[in-house]
């Protein structure tokens, strides 16, 4: 958050040369009058600094091709990926103010170096396979509507064994452990760049997959470092789960959450992921939530409006909800929206907030895609 400098104090005191030459004084020796800038600081309700913002795969696609075709993925830069940055951010790389999201796409037979961060990541496989992102010795297979976890600390590459391309989102934390001065990052000390690759995938799906995976209610509350230890939760599984509650109600929205099936609790400890499936020619009830979420448009078209602003959409389009942002949703045709959020964060403080509007919202704009 940026505090305007020049703001005039909320009221004046004393004589005004005495007050502008005290407020000089306090300036030269780093001290900050609080009484000036309280109404900046505390706000009735979040002012999020990132805006209500929509990324366009015809738009990303054609960009992403060229940056297959000229920026090989090698150590140093170690992935090839376009990130949302959220013109109300001021230049930092962040689709809203504690989510990082992009836009991940791997060539032909490429292999993306190993690593490991602090920052807690999740995939959401869009087009492509022949793929597998090794997290922590277990290669797990990427296929479109898979979600795969790369938790804090866990070694990660990502292998093409095919001649296509493939291109998936990533959501990372990144900008909440930035804030809290804690981003650690290592190279895999190797032999190789990468991973060994193990005789057999998707061992945390054998050992983990029989547990409860989806909950279309509240999360477990859970304030915890804890990840689950089921890396990749199937699309085929998903979207069963979604027919399932299709078929139990007519509500125009049927929402999954994805939970770490040992504990019920978010998938990981920063972010918690979720399909919002909107029925065909249904509009849902407006909605505001204390923390940030980006959505991913899996399948369908259709459109929100997000604080009276409509936004159109389409399969591979991303767009952000910031904080206390009301957003509502439009299918045309059947639409399965990916959204992760902060929301375990904000649970875990306490601070969580949601709130129901009781109207749909006016449409006074609508969002123009560059
Ligand atoms: C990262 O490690 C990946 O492993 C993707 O695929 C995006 C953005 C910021 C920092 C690390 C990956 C990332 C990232």
């Amino acid at each position: 958050m940026s505090i305007d400098t020049h703001a005039a104090p909320a009221q004046e005191f004393g004589d005004q040369a005495d007050l502008q030459e005290l407020y000089r004084d306090l300036a030269a020796v780093d001290l900050r009058p609080l009484w000036t800038i309280t109404e900046q600081l505390l706000t009735p309700t979040p002012r999020p600094a990132a805006v209500p913002w929509l990324w366009s795969a015809a738009t990303m696609k054609p960009l992403a091709r060229r940056a297959i075709e000229l920026v090989p993925v090698e150590r140093g830069g170690e992935r090839r990926v376009l990130s949302l940055q959220n013109p109300g951010l001021g230049g930092r790389p962040y689709a809203v103010g504690t989510l990082w999201g992009a836009l991940q796409c791997l060539g032909p037979r490429e292999v993306a170096p190993a690593h490991r961060h602090t920052p807690g990541a999740i995939r959401f496989v869009l087009e492509g396979e022949g793929v597998w992102t090794t997290v922590d010795g277990d290669a797990c297979d990427m296929r479109p509507g898979d979600l795969v976890l790369t938790p804090s600390m866990n070694w990660h590459d990502h292998t093409s064994s095919v001649d296509g391309e493939m291109f998936w989102f990533d959501g990372l934390d990144l900008p909440m452990v930035a804030a809290l001065d804690g981003v650690f990052f290592e190279e895999y000390p190797g032999p190789g760049e990468s991973q060994p690759e193990p005789a057999e995938h998707n061992v945390s799906e054998r050992r983990y997959a029989g547990g409860t995976r989806y909950v279309s209610g509240a999360v477990a509350e859970q304030l915890s470092p804890r990840h689950s230890r089921l890396l990749n939760y199937r699309w085929v599984d998903t979207s069963a789960e979604l027919d399932r509650l299709a078929a139990a109600s007519d509500d125009p929205l049927l929402a999954v959450q994805y939970v770490d099936p040992e504990t019920g609790a978010s998938v990981l400890p920063t972010m918690a992921c979720a399909v919002h499936r909107v029925r065909a020619g249904r509009r849902t009830a407006a909605v505001r939530r204390a923390g940030n979420a980006i959505y991913v448009v899996f399948t369908g078209t259709g459109s929100s409006v997000i604080d009276g602003q409509r936004f159109d959409w389409g399969p591979g389009d991303m767009f952000v909800v910031p904080s206390w942002a009301a957003v509502e949703h439009a299918a045309d045709e059947q639409a399965d929206l990916f959204v992760v959020s902060d929301e375990p964060v904000l649970r875990a403080l306490g601070i969580a907030r949601a709130e129901v509007l009781a109207e749909p919202q006016a449409v006074t704009r609508t969002f123009t895609a560059r």
